[in-house]
C-alpha cells in the first residue's frame, strides 16, 4: 500500500511543489505537484534526488571522529551524540576561555538557508559565540543584492523581484535562470514564463559572455566581455538622462538624490562602454530605449554580475535604473514580496563595515567578513587567529576563491567541527562530524525563498518519513551544542522550542495570519490542511509602506557607490588584459559541491569541461577534447577543453564545485565523476574591493595544451 506525501523541494530557489509516494521506507516517486500555486506542476531532474540523498550508503547516520594513525592514515570511528557533542561544546568552551571568542571562526553554506531549521536555531549556537569570524556563502554569491537593498531600502532582504508575468520587456545581465531555476527570483517553471512573455509581444534580452540556455530562448542575446557589465549599466542610465528618458514617475514622491547621480556620471557614454564590453553604443542606445518605452520594464542581474570586481556597484546600478524607469514597485516591473512570514520584519536590517577582517582589514557586512579572507584568518593573524572552526551545510574549499590554499589552512586548526552529512573536501578535515537527519525526515516551511517569489504563496509539509532512533535534526543539534557549552560557560541557555512552533507563531501574527483579519486567517494548522500550499496572490505595489529608510524616502545617492565611481574611471583606463577570462557555468543536473554522489544526475558526458571559443582554440594550437593546463595567479589544474562557438572569444568556462579527487572525500560516486575545481584557480585578492564579494566570474587565466 503506497501512501501520497506532499513536500516542497528545498534543493535550489525554485522551491517547486513535489508529490512523493511512499511505500514503508521506499521512495516510489516524486511528481511534480500540480496544485501548488506557485510552482504549478514544475519540477526538474535533481528532485529526484531528494530519495537518492536518502538511500545514499555514504550519507553519514551518526556522528564521526577522525584519528589520525602514526603512519599518517586516517581513520574515522562512530561515536554516540553523546560523546560527540560534549567532545565539540569542550573545544569551543575551551578556546572561549583561552583565547576569546574571536578564536572561533564559523562558516555557513548554501542548505543553511533552504533548512529552515538551521535558521530558527543557529541563534541558540551562535548567541554565545559572538566571533566577529563569522563567514558564510554570501561573500561568493549575493553580498552585493544585500548591500544594494540596504543602501536603498534599508533592509538587506529587501530585494525587488522580477514581476515576469506581467511584464513586455526583461533586460537580462549575467544570469540563467533555464540552468539555475532563478536566484533572489523564485521562479518555477521560468521556461514558461519566458514563452509566455514573448507570446505576448514582450521581449527578452540577455547579455552574458556565453550563449546560454536562457540567451537561446531570449528574443536578444548580446556577448558581453566578462567584468565589464558596469560600464554597459552606466551608459544605460546615462542615455536615460541624456536623452530626457529617465522619469521615476509615481516613485518621485519619495526618492531623491537621481539628479545627483545624473550628473556623477555624465562621462560613462555608450561609445566608451562600447570599447570595454563589446556591444556597439547604437545597440546600447537602443536598449535603453527600449527598456524605458515599455509599459512595464524589468533590469535584473546575478551572478554574472554579483561576483564580478563591480558587484555592489552593478547591483546598485540595477535598482538605479529600475528607479530612474519607474519600474520599481509597478506590477510587471520588479516588486517587493509580501511574505506569509516576514523576515524583513523579524531580522536586521544589516549592517556595513562596523568591523574589519584582522589580516586585509575587509569590511563586515551583517556581522560576516568575506569568505575569501577565511585562510589567512587562520594562517595569517597571530594571536587573533582563529583556532577552532565550526562550519555546517557548507564545502568552503570547493567553493571559496583560493579553495586550495584553504584547504591546507584547514590543517592548522587546533579543532574543526562540521554539521553535515558528507566527508567532504572541506569536512575532511574536521575532528568531528555531525550528520543531521536526511530532509525528507524533517518537515519544511520555507524560511527564505517565499520572499524572493513571484507570487505570494505560503506552504508548510510535514516530514515524509519517521526521524530514525538515535538521529538528530540540524535545530536539535544547535540547540544541543547551545546548551552544553552555554553550561560550560556558566550562561543561561534557549530552551528548545520546535521550528515548526516558531513558524505558527510567525504566520498567525503575520500578514495573513490569525489575528490580522485576513481572509487566509493563516496558522501551522490552516497550512498543514492545504499541504500544496495557499495562494495569497500576485506581487502588488507596497511602497513607501515597506520601505525600512528613515522618513521612508529612498535617497539614491547613496555615497559608498557613489564614491565606487572613481574606481571604475580608474580600473578602464588603465587594465589591458591578453589573457583568457575564465567565468562560471551552472548545469540543471547538478547544484553546487555536493549532488555528484547521485548516479542518476552525474550519469553521461563529462560535464566538468573548460569551454572556449574555437578561434582561442586554434590561436593556442588546441584540438577539440584534448587536454590543456589551465593557470592563473594561485594554481593550475588540468582539464578537457571543449570548442563551442556559444562562449565569446577571449572568456574561458569551467563549472565550480567539482575536484572530488582529494584524498579521503567518502562520497564514492562523486569521487569517480571526481573533475577539477574551478575555485582552484580563483583569486581570493581578486574581490569587488567596495563589497569584499569574491570576483569568481572573471579571473584572468592562461591555457596551454599539454
Ligand atoms: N567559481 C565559483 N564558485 C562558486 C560559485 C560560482 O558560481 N563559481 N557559486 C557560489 C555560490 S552562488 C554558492 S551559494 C556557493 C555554495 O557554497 P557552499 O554552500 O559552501 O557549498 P555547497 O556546495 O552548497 O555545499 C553544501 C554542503 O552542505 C551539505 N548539506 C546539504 N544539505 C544539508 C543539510 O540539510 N544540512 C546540513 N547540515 N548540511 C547539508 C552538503 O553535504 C555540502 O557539504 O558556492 C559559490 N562558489
Ligand atoms: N542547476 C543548478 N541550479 C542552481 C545552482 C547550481 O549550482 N546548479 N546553484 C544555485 C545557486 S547557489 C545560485 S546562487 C544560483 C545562481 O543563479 P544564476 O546566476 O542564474 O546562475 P549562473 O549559471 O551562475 O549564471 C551566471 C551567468 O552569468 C554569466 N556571466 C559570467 N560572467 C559574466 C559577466 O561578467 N557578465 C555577464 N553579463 N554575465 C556573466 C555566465 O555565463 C552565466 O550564464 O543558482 C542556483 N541554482
Ligand atoms: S527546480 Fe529546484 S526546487 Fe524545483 S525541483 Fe528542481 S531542484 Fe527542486
Ligand atoms: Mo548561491
Amino acid at each position: 500500500m503506497s501512501t501520497t506525501h506532499y513536500r516542497a523541494c528545498h534543493l535550489c530557489e525554485a522551491i517547486c511543489g513535489l508529490v512523493i509516494e511512499t511505500e514503508g521506507e521506499q521512495v516510489l516517486s516524486i511528481k511534480g505537484d500540480p496544485n501548488d500555486p506557485l510552482s504549478r506542476g514544475h519540477i526538474c531532474p535533481k528532485a529526484v534526488a531528494l530519495k537518492d540523498l536518502h538511500e545514499d550508503p555514504d550519507r553519514l547516520r551518526r556522528p564521526v571522529a577522525r584519528t589520525v594513525a602514526a603512519d599518517g592514515s586516517v581513520t574515522w570511528r562512530e561515536e554516540t551524540w553523546d560523546e560527540a557533542l560534549e567532545r565539540t561544546a569542550q573545544a569551543l568552551a575551551e578556546a572561549v576561555q583561552q583565547h576569546g571568542v574571536h578564536s572561533i571562526g564559523a562558516y555557513l553554506g548554501n542548505p543553511a538557508v533552504h533548512n529552515y531549521g538551521m535558521l530558527t536555531h543557529q541563534g541558540n549556537l551562535f548567541r554565545l559565540l559572538r566571533t566577529n569570524n563569522r563567514f558564510s556563502a554570501t561573500s561568493v554569491d549575493q553580498l552585493p543584492h544585500h548591500l544594494a537593498a540596504l543602501w536603498l531600502f534599508g533592509h538587506k532582504l529587501l530585494f525587488p523581484i522580477p514581476d515576469i508575468d506581467r511584464s513586455d520587456y526583461f533586460l537580462m545581465l549575467g544570469g540563467n535562470p533555464i540552468a539555475s531555476n532563478g536566484s533572489i527570483w523564485t521562479v518555477p517553471d521560468v521556461r514558461k514564463r519566458i514563452k509566455a512573455l514573448k507570446a505576448r509581444g514582450g521581449k527578452l534580452v540577455v547579455l552574458d559572455p556565453r550563449r546560454t540556455e536562457t540567451a537561446e530562448l531570449a528574443s536578444e542575446h548580446h556577448f558581453i566581455r566578462p567584468g565589464s557589465d558596469v560600464l554597459f549599466l552606466l551608459a544605460v542610465l546615462n542615455t536615460l538622462f541624456e536623452e530626457g528618458l529617465a522619469d521615476p514617475a509615481h516613485l518621485a514622491a519619495y526618492t531623491t538624490g537621481l539628479e545627483d547621480v545624473a550628473a556623477a556620471i555624465t562621462d560613462f557614454t555608450p561609445e566608451f562602454a562600447a570599447v570595454q564590453t563589446g556591444i556597439d553604443a547604437d545597440t546600447l542606445r537602443r536598449i535603453a530605449r527600449e527598456l524605458a518605452a515599455a509599459q512595464a520594464g524589468i533590469c535584473y542581474g546575478r551572478m554574472g554580475v554579483s561576483v564580478t570586481e563591480f558587484g555592489a556597484l552593478n547591483q546598485w546600478l540595477i535598482q538605479i535604473i529600475n528607479i530612474a524607469t519607474g519600474n520599481l514597485d509597478k506590477e510587471g516591473g520588479s516588486l517587493f514580496t509580501s511574505p506569509a512570514l516576514d523576515n524583513v520584519q523579524h531580522s536586521s536590517p544589516g549592517g556595513f563595515a562596523r568591523h574589519h577582517s584582522t589580516v586585509r582589514g575587509l569590511p563586515e557586512f551583517d556581522r560576516e567578513l568575506p569568505v575569501a579572507a577565511l585562510a589567512e584568518e587562520i594562517t595569517d593573524a597571530g594571536d587573533e587567529r582563529i583556532r577552532v572552526l565550526f562550519t555546517g551545510a557548507g564545502n568552503p574549499v570547493l567553493s571559496t576563491p583560493n579553495g586550495a590554499q584553504l584547504d591546507a589552512a584547514l590543517d592548522q586548526l587546533d579543532f574543526m567541527v562540521s554539521l553535515d552529512p558528507y566527508i567532504n573536501e572541506t569536512t575532511r578535515h574536521a575532528d568531528i562530524i555531525l550528520p543531521p537527519t536526511s530532509p525528507l525526515e524533517h518537515d519544511h516551511y520555507d524560511m527564505a525563498f517565499h520572499l524572493n517569489a513571484v507570487r505570494n504563496t505560503a506552504r508548510f509539509n510535514d516530514a515524509i518519513f519517521d526521524k530514525p532512533e538515535g538521529s538528530l535534526h540540524d535545530w536539535e543539534i544547535f540547540s544541543e551544542l547551545g546548551q552544553r557549552l552555554a553550561a560550560r560557560l556558566g550562561v543561561d541557555s534557549q530552551p528548545a522550542v520546535e521550528p515548526a512552533q516558531i513558524i505558527d507563531m510567525g504566520l498567525q501574527s503575520g500578514p495573513y495570519g490569525t489575528t490580522s483579519g485576513s481572509e487566509h486567517a493563516l496558522s501551522l494548522e490552516k497550512l498543514k490542511a492545504n499541504p500544496s500550499g495557499v495562494d495569497l496572490g500576485p506581487l502588488r505595489p507596497t511602497l513607501p509602506g515597506r520601505l525600512m529608510t528613515p522618513e521612508k524616502q529612498i535617497r539614491c545617492n547613496t555615497p559608498e557607490p557613489m564614491a565606487d565611481l572613481a574606481r571604475v574611471r580608474q580600473h578602464f583606463g588603465t587594465s589591458s588584459n591578453t589573457a583568457l577570462t575564465l567565468i562560471g557555468r551552472r548545469h540543471v543536473r547538478s547544484c553546487n559541491s555536493w549532488m555528484h554522489n547521485f548516479h542518476r544526475l552525474v550519469k553521461g558526458k563529462d560535464r566538468c569541461t573548460l569551454m572556449m571559443n574555437p578561434q582561442d582554440m586554434a590561436d593556442r594550437g588546441i584540438e577539440d577534447g584534448a587536454m590543456v593546463e589551465v593557470s592563473s595567479r594561485v594554481g593550475k589544474l588540468t582539464v578537457t577543453a571543449e570548442s563551442t562557438d556559444e562562449i565569446m572569444p577571449g572568456v574561458a568556462s569551467l563549472p565550480h564545485g567539482y575536484g572530488h579527487g582529494r584524498a579521503g572525500v567518502r562520497m564514492d560516486i562523486a569521487v569517480r565523476n571526481a573533475g577539477v575545481s574551478c575555485n582552484d584557480l580563483t583569486d581570493d585578492r581578486l574581490l569587488d574591493a567596495l563589497s569584499g564579494n569574491a570576483a569568481l566570474n572573471s579571473v584572468p587565466v592562461e591555457v596551454t595544451p599539454c
